[in-house]
């Protein structure tokens, strides 16, 4: 076994004005502990949020602050590769490819177009919806990534990245390393604060129950003291009886770094309304600070502009050398 960095991957859309809590403590906490250990790179996946009905001021807008709240968290540009993923011509001629390589009967299998497009009728749903995972192929491929960090709603894509990365490797010579799915186990999944039914969302129908990084403290404490919960008193973890006191608790011991029990024991005997107040504390303290590094970023341009630069440069690198080597494995000719 080597000690040689693993390569890892991953992405988010910005597909709301804020990130909401779950993107934090499911994808994004992890990301900053993995910077450091792995050769990381992490994209804000631009093309793929052109999959729902996007206005393009927003969209500018929405890209921008993405990058703002991934540095504000805790990503450094010097020991990641952070970029946008429309800044790399790459994606898009890797996708198109996974596309050919890619059954009509397979890509139908896949569980989130069909919840995505029911949810949304044929006539609204675009033919980008039903290609997007040849598209994480290719964004997963193109850095030769060993390992995908991503939630448990993503492992079919990425079983589909890995069986299209073999094949292509069968017929044409080993070109891209096959990818571990890495389900982050320490990721915790948040609920919808106004159904803890319903995993906490940015394009949520309802913002009632979500809690976005961005949102004014007070915002987000009234948020959490009107969550929805049982008509017990008892602040304990059971999620099939208490799944909105389980969220709220997984919530506080995820940023307060307290276990699980030590907050049960905390709050034995005192009500939900205590409870609830201690919760609002520690997610407005946590992310006051990154709120205020947000805007900051946000005015200064320079800055911004020079991280994408950066970004888009040590990605291209990798992207590029990845495109004329499937290039040439499938017989397109250079150009002279
Ligand atoms: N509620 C959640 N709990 C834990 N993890 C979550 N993630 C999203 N919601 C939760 C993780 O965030 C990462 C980035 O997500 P994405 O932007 O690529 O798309 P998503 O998973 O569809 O996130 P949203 O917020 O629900 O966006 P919309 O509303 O646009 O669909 C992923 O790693 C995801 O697992």
């Amino acid at each position: 076994m080597t000690n040689s960095p693993k390569r890892v991957l991953s992405g988010i859309q910005p597909t709301g004005d804020s990130f909401q809590l779950g993107n934090y403590l499911g994808a994004v906490k992890n990301w900053v502990s993995m910077q450091d250990e792995n050769d990381a790179f992490y994209c804000v996946v631009d093309l793929h949020s052109l999959t729902v009905d996007s206005d393009p001021k927003l969209l500018r807008k929405r890209t921008l602050t993405s990058i703002a709240q991934l540095l504000a968290l805790g990503l450094d540009p010097n020991r990641c590769t952070l970029f946008v993923q429309s800044h790399v011509a790459a994606h898009n001629q890797l996708g198109w490819i996974m596309e050919c390589m890619t059954g009509f009967g397979e890509a139908s299998r896949m569980t989130q177009f069909k919840d995505k497009s029911s949810k949304n009728g044929a006539d609204r749903t675009v033919v980008g919806l039903f290609t997007y995972p040849m598209l994480m192929a290719a964004d997963i491929l193109l850095y030769q990534s060993d390992y995908v960090p991503v939630g448990e709603d993503q492992r079919q894509h990425v079983e589909l990245t890995r069986d299209l990365a073999g094949r292509f490797n069968s017929k044409y010579g080993m070109t891209f390393i096959v990818p571990e799915p890495y389900i982050m186990k320490e990721g915790a999944k948040i609920y919808d604060l106004a159904d803890p039914t319903s995993k906490m969302s940015k394009s949520s129908s309802s913002p009632a129950g979500v809690i976005e990084l961005l949102d004014a403290p007070e915002v987000n404490a009234k948020k959490i003291k009107s969550a929805v919960t049982d008509t017990g008193r008892e602040v304990i973890f059971d999620e099939k009886n208490k799944a909105g006191i389980s969220n709220l608790l997984t919530i506080h011991s995820a940023l307060s770094g307290k276990t699980i029990s030590e907050l049960e024991n905390e709050f034995s005997g005192k009500g939900y309304g205590d409870f609830k107040g201690a919760v609002a504390e520690v997610v407005v303290e946590y992310f006051r600070p990154v709120r205020d590094t947000v805007q900051e970023l946000l005015a200064d341009t320079t800055y911004l502009n020079s991280v994408l630069k950066l970004g888009a440069d040590k990605a291209a690198a990798v992207a590029d050398k990845t495109i004329a080597a499937t290039y040439e494995a499938l017989g397109l000719i250079a150009r002279g």
